[in-house]
């Protein structure tokens, strides 16, 4: 056995290229499965190309969740990351450092709030907020201590946190990592009706936390004038108007934040993913001083959290959605995927329908969810060189980088409907 193992190893150490099944084997044999991954396995990106190891090019039409919106490998945000890199990576925040304090000026008056509290992940940032709110709650509002709640959508998606996960319905996202975390009530998405009921029912709200389109549950987009209506229904109570827009925010539904379609002002704002491009993990929760300012000294931080890297490379991520203007961008091609789609779909039998706002879309596939029918598709979509892949069941998800030009997009267009051309 020694003998094989070391042949083995000298086997990898020798090839210094692996092929992809290699990858996928090492993946499966020394990796947790906690996710299915597409089979494909990518070791170059560049703007909206992606390269697998046989050096086949795909369209990246994932983007990592949204998270490479300035396109993969941004020349601007690597350089900002490898010119920190080499000079100052993490201080923790014992200390300062130089970087953090320009970092916080340029988000805050970048977004229009007073304060920005830095985080690495989405979920932490969501955690972040969450405590924020309910510390506002129990010091400003004067909600009895522990008993703030907090109303969350079903269907909704903030994170894999136990607390996060506690006001989940998604079974397998819920299933075994009880007891839960209390202190969350749950309403239908884009249901005025029931926001009102919920905030006039319970004496206790502090906040409600919204994604202002749901993603993971299938890109559905609420009606014209929903989170307007919620944000005043949230101000009418006293209550605190918390977005989510680690996956819909940085330009990727055709304008900086996706609230900024209805003008709508949250209270605490959350950003994560293309906040750095894809390049690090960087998060931040934004609030003006009545509410920021219920944090004092130890009462929440993280290691990483402002470091001068992610600094740095925020910045630059940032500098690229309005250098590139990468939110008009998107609107244009956006409206172009869905008026190019709905000309397919209006005779295909595969195809239902098309929704999403700037390059947040999805196809939903006639299928039911059981069925393996979008995550064929994908595979297929893999093989005619674009990477999709489904949300729920039978919708897959398309949110190509912003940097997409027009006659990219067209031929990505033509590669998806020939894909379902092969369905029919
Ligand atoms: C996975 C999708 C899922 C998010 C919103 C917070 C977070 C996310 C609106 C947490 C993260 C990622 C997580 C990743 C798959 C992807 C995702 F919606 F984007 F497709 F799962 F729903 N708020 N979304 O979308 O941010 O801690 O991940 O940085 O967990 O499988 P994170």
């Amino acid at each position: 056995m020694v003998i094989f193992s070391q042949l083995n190893y000298f086997k990898m150490a020798v090839l210094d290229q692996l092929t992809s099944q290699e990858a996928i084997d090492l993946e499966n044999k020394y990796g947790a499965h906690n996710y299915h991954p597409l089979p494909v396995v990518l070791s170059k990106g560049e703007g909206v190309h992606v390269w697998d190891l046989e050096g086949k090019q795909y369209y990246d039409f994932l983007s990592a969740y949204s998270a490479v919106n300035q396109g993969h490998c941004h020349p601007k945000i690597v350089g900002a990351m490898t010119n920190q890199a080499q000079t100052l990576t993490l201080t923790s925040r014992a200390f300062y450092n130089d970087m953090l304090g320009k970092y916080e000026k340029f988000a805050t008056e970048y977004f229009g709030f007073d304060k920005l509290l830095p985080m690495n992940t989405g979920a932490e940032a969501v955690e972040t907020a969450l405590k924020l709110c309910r510390k506002w709650a129990y010091e400003v509002k004067g909600i009895e201590e522990n008993e703030a709640e907090i109303i969350v959508c079903e269907n909704n998606f903030h994170g894999r946190t136990t607390t996060i996960i506690s006001f989940s319905n998604d079974p397998v996202a819920r299933k075994n990592f009880g007891p839960y975390t209390k202190g969350f009530i749950k309403i239908e998405y884009d249901n005025l009706e029931a926001l009102e009921t919920a905030l006039t029912s319970n004496k206790n709200v502090a906040g409600f936390l919204v994604e202002p389109i749901q993603g993971e549950a299938g890109v559905y987009v609420p009606s014209e004038g929903y989170l307007a209506k919620a944000k005043a229904l949230c101000e009418a109570h006293g209550v605190l108007f918390i977005a989510d827009e680690v996956q819909t925010g940085i330009a990727r539904t055709g304008k900086l934040l996706a609230v900024d379609h209805e003008n709508v002002k949250p209270d605490i704002l959350i950003l994560g993913k293309a906040l750095s491009g894809g390049a690090y993990p960087v998060s931040a929760v934004l609030a003006n001083d009545n509410v920021m300012n219920v944090i004092k000294p130890g009462n929440h931080g993280s290691t990483f959290g402002g470091n001068p890297v992610a600094a740095a490379v925020a910045i630059a991520a940032l500098e690229v959605v309005k250098d590139e203007s990468l939110a008009e961008n998107a609107e244009q091609l956006g409206q172009l995927f869905r008026s190019e789609l709905n000309k397919y779909i209006e005779t295909s039998t595969i195809a239902k329908l098309v929704r999403g706002k700037g390059l947040l879309n999805a196809v939903v596939i006639n299928d039911d969810e059981e069925s393996d029918t979008a995550w064929n598709i994908c595979l297929k979509l893999r093989d005619n060189g674009l990477l999709a892949k489904p949300t729920h069941g039978n919708i897959i998800r398309f949110a190509p980088p912003l940097v997409m030009n027009e006659d990219q997009l067209l031929d990505c267009v033509s590669i998806i409907t020939k894909t379902l051309q092969e369905f029919e």
